[in-house]
């Protein structure tokens, strides 16, 4: 049967025979109770490490605002993968070009990308980011996209807008050197392109949730204590 809360009537008629109100310690209780409970809210929600961070703003190429690149061409922290069929992969700046991030962006076109590596730690989980676009009248087939291993695709939902695409993905193997891909698979022809830029990966920081965990509980402890000594008093 459920308990209904005394009527204010009978409150006021057992207060003689109770303790007085502890209105002044649940005052003092409520911001460590706040900022406890805000502590909490924090863990896992912070604390990436960027392992990886490009947005194509190297080299320089703001005249003549584009740069092609072959196959096994570098720059930056990438390898340039082309298949030699139609126009190559391509650096562009704006202006005349449209980027959003910085002032310069990649161009994939068909049977073109662009790879690199990094320090993948088995059962670590990492995000990708990125921004993609595709801005010419040739539909490209989806960008594929690999990690470590794993891999999937990405497509556009609207002409000519960079979107923002990210991909969770978790190694099953410690690799010091595992790729990282992004490449445009379309069928031969040119202007198939997609624009990239803005690439990101993260994982979270070693030991930061442990460590985030740990602080709670320490509040919580502190907060149990300071409870009891209060209310003791
Ligand atoms: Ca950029
Ligand atoms: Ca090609």
């Amino acid at each position: 049967m459920k308990n209904h809360p005394p009527s204010r009537a009978h409150s006021r008629g057992q207060n003689r025979l109770l303790p007085p109100p502890r209105t002044g310690v649940s005052g003092r209780l409520l911001p460590l109770a706040a900022a406890v409970a805000a502590l909490l809210a924090s863990v896992g929600s912070h604390q990436a490490t960027t392992i990886l961070q490009d947005g194509f703003e190297t080299p320089d190429i703001s005249a003549p605002t584009y740069k092609y690149y072959g196959h096994g061409d570098t720059f930056s922290v990438w390898t340039v993968i082309d298949d030699g069929i139609g126009e190559r992969p391509y650096l562009h700046a704006n202006p005349p070009y449209f980027v959003v991030e910085g002032t310069q962006a990649m161009e994939l076109n068909q049977g073109s990308g662009v790879r690199t590596t990094f320090n993948a730690v088995a059962g670590e989980t990492y995000t990708l980011s990125f921004l993609l676009r595709h801005s010419s009248n040739i539909q490209p087939l989806p960008l594929e996209v690999s990690a470590a291993g794993q891999s999937t695709t990405f497509f556009y939902n609207v002409d000519n807008i960079y979107e923002l695409k990210t991909f969770t993905f978790t190694p099953t193997l410690n690799d010091p050197a595992a790729e990282l891909r992004l490449y445009n698979p379309s069928p031969v022809g040119d202007y198939a392109t997609w624009s990239i830029d803005a690439v990101k990966l993260t994982v979270p920081e070693a030991g930061s949730t442990g460590l985030l965990l740990s602080l709670a509980g320490s509040s919580l402890l502190v907060f149990i204590r300071m409870n009891r000594t209060l209310l003791e008093r």
